[in-house]
């Protein structure tokens, strides 16, 4: 007889890890879906949540440990036991830590609630150079929020599901998904929220949106001055929010002066008097507006300031704090509850300091995860101290940080270099030693806390044993611990961890039996006022911390634009691809197998091309072939691509050779980043297109 089971889980193919429900039947998964106990999730998955179980079969993926033969890059692997390479590891990381201290090792992850874990080990390793993917992702965002607010991004949440104007800037949210947030957005939109897009492009939810405004590419920051310009002077801002909660409002307002509407219309494309129409619409329906500040931003000179601008926009709207706007996060403590037990806490904090500087020579910047690129410029000039080691933790620098080759280059004086991962990457494939994690309906994950207006506990439990020989997160970390001698981490089950983690909170590991999390609060709380972290309380225009280190607050708009004959290098997702890793995902690929150049039909008219033709895209001395798709839905400066595609590696037999690598036409793109918000500076680049 058959027999099915359904375990509550965490999905696994993105970041946003939605909760889900998996159905299996004598030991094969049937079935995933959204957990259906969740509100706003209600059983939805995105198309990459469901192909999960083709990654489960896939045996093109890492099937067991291995270890470098012959030259980093080559691809010459011998197969070990898992034994094996745990002694291995540990023991050239003890070697390392002999000769250069613990300090010399580097670990990244891609952040998020399941890093306590990671973050205790590299402590343990005593190290204080845990970073994670952000200075490539959200971290001008970031440093937005904690200059203005003293708390960062995620100490706000997104009320999608009460809002009643949502304005979308570099921010695609039916293709870059997340389920809770695509779902809250239609439910509104079905109650008559309207959604504005900003975009150089029109994406999906440019389709979808009742005004779109296509910007010319890297002019966002001008819009933005015009509409913080346009809701002061003609009194639309909410005065009674402003007086109460913003600070050095009358410089802000002498700031802007000379940015009119006109002046922005002649900057961006986007007619004057759409520009005030729009500013008056916000009005109309503050505070419960949402301007999403960004989530990729990491693009521009001047993404920091932009995503500043928005969140000032959000605060003179009177949306942040608000319902229907961004109220604030509620963390365990906020509804009276214990949090999670830090698994950091069982480890002494190393006294060193951050290789990459920041929390000492970079004082305004987040020392949390700091800013990776400036770990690997260490690695390369031993400055300020040698980094030897390097582990990259479900992480792919090579792929996701600019100009591949240089970061090599940076990376020839690691000692050593691993990569943990349950695909082939290009950084697995040019590690030292690579260990194979199960894929997440294969394994369990340590305890974490979602916080928002309900704060919950969730869970991830494996749904089916693992088809090859790869290993959960915790084996890996509490295995190397064993080794290494960091004993507080030598746990011997997951069950171990889970209790310590809960000790305290009133909640036992079986109560997540009946829906796979457990909500702390009584329902959503919407705090009656926001609770700004900056020395006054209130919202800070003017960032002490940021001008003491030489970075004004506000800075003039100085756009830039693609020479004579090139055009602006832009991209993104779309709806069935998590970066670059689903690629070759058998299930995804079929829908997505490459990405094409989106140009504008009249450039491309006026160089002879088709929609369909094949076409070289060049950028400072690297190159592919592509197909172009011609369109009048992109801005003429700009082409697009989809990020994550032109594979190189034989082990992917789907994803190989299709299509071109955006990160690869960025050639000296390492060095550009933003001395304001940290992130890498992506869309500073040019391309020249010719037909072949
Ligand atoms: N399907 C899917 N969903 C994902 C992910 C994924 O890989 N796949 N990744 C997750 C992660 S890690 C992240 S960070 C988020 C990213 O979420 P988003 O930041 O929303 O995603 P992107 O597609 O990078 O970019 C959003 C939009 O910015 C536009 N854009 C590019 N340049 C400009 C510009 O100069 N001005 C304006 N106004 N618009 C511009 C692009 O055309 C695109 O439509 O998505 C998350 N969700
Ligand atoms: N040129 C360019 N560069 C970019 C971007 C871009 O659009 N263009 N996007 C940027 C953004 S928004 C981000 S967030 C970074 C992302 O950069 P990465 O974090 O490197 O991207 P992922 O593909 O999410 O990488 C995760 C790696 O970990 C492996 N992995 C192991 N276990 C898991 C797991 O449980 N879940 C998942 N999801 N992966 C696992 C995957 O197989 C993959 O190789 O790249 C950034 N870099
Ligand atoms: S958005 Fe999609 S891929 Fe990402 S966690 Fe949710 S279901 Fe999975
Ligand atoms: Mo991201």
């Amino acid at each position: 007889m058959a027999s099915t089971d359904s375990t509550f889980s965490v999905c696994g193919m993105c970041t946003v890890r939605c909760p889900i429900e998996v159905e299996t039947e004598n030991g094969e998964i049937q079935f995933v879906r959204g957990n259906p106990h969740m509100g706003g999730i209600n059983g939805a998955l995105c198309a990459r949540g469901a192909a999960g179980k083709a990654l489960i079969n896939d045996n093109e993926r890492l099937q067991r440990p291995m270890i470098r033969v012959g030259d980093r890059g080559q691809g010459n692997w011998k197969p070990v036991s898992w034994d094996d390479a745990l002694d291995h590891a540990a023991g050239r990381l003890e070697s390392t830590i002999d000769t250069h201290g613990g300090r010399s090792v580097l670990f990244s992850d891609r952040g998020g609630p399941f890093r306590d874990l990671h973050q205790a080990f590299v402590r343990g390793l005593g190290s204080p150079n845990w970073s994670n993917h952000d200075s490539s992702c959200a971290r001008n965002v970031q440093h937005a929020a904690l200059s203005l607010f003293g708390f960062g991004r995620k100490a706000l949440c997104y009320d999608l599901k009460n809002a009643r104007h949502v304005v979308l800037q570099t921010r695609n949210i039916f293709e870059a998904i997340n389920v809770k947030e695509v779902n809250d957005l239609m439910a509104a939109m079905e109650k008559g929220c309207k959604l504005t897009v900003v975009d150089i492009r029109a994406n999906v939810s440019a389709t979808k949106a009742h005004r779109f405004l296509m910007i010319r590419p890297g002019s966002d920051y001008a819009l933005n001055l015009a509409v913080i310009h346009t809701l002061l002077n003609r009194n639309l801002y909410d005065a009674a929010y402003a007086s109460k909660w913003i600070k050095d409002l009358d410089v802000l307002d002498r700031f802007v002066k000379p940015y009119t509407p006109e002046w922005a219309e002649t900057e961006t494309g986007i007619p004057a008097v759409e520009i005030v129409r729009f500013a008056r619409d916000l009005a109309k329906d503050a505070p419960a507006v949402i301007w999403h500040p960004g989530w990729m931003n990491a693009r521009y000179n001047d993404s920091f300031y932009m995503s500043r601008t928005i969140y000032i926009i959000n605060a003179l709207l009177g949306a942040i704090g608000a319902r229907g706007g961004l109220p604030m996060a509620n963390k365990p403590g906020d509804v009276d509850r214990k949090g999670l037990k830090k698994l950091t806490d069982l480890v002494p904090t190393p006294k060193e300091k951050r290789a990459d500087g920041t929390g000492w020579q970079l004082g305004h910047l987040d020392s949390g995860p700091g800013l990776l690129h400036l770990g690997f410029d260490a690695i390369e000039t031993e400055t300020p101290y040698p980094v030897k080691a390097y582990i990259a933790y479900r992480h792919d620098p090579l792929m996701g940080y600019p100009d591949p080759d240089r970061l090599r280059q940076k990376w020839a004086g690691l000692d050593f270099l691993m990569s943990v991962s349950f695909t082939w990457s290009d950084t697995a494939w040019f590690s030292d030693l690579v260990l194979p994690l199960s894929p997440y309906l294969e394994r369990e994950s340590i305890l974490a806390c979602k916080n928002g207006l309900n704060p919950y506990l969730f869970t991830r439990r494996r749904a089916v044993a693992p088809r090859y020989d790869t290993r959960s997160d915790w084996e890996i970390i509490c295995g190397l611990s064993k080794r290494l001698g960091i004993d507080a981490l030598a746990f011997d089950s997951i069950e171990e961890i889970w209790n310590y983690q809960l000790d305290g909170t009133g909640v036992s590991v079986a109560d997540f039996d009946a829906r796979g999390f457990i909500p702390l609060g009584k329902g959503p709380l919407y705090r009656p006022e926001p609770a700004f972290k900056t020395p006054s309380g209130k919202v800070e225009i003017i960032s002490e911390r940021w001008e003491s280190r030489g970075i004004p607050s506000l800075k003039p708009y100085a756009g830039t634009h693609p020479p004579e004959g090139q055009f602006r290098l832009t991209f993104g997702r779309c709806g069935v691809h998590t970066q670059g890793h689903t690629v070759n995902n058998s299930l995804l690929f079929e829908q997505v197998s490459e990405n094409t150049l989106w140009i504008h039909a009249g450039a491309g008219a006026a160089m002879g091309l088709s929609d369909g033709d094949m076409v070289e895209v060049s950028g400072n001395g690297s190159g592919g072939r592509m197909q172009a798709k011609l369109t009048d839905l992109i801005h003429p400066e700009a082409v697009f691509m989809l990020h994550g595609f032109g594979h190189r590696l034989p082990v992917e037999s789907r994803a190989f050779g299709k299509g071109v690598a955006d990160h690869e036409l960025m050639c000296g793109g390492l060095d550009k980043w933003d001395r304001g918000g940290g992130a890498m500076v992506m869309q500073e680049h040019y391309v020249t297109v010719s037909p072949c």
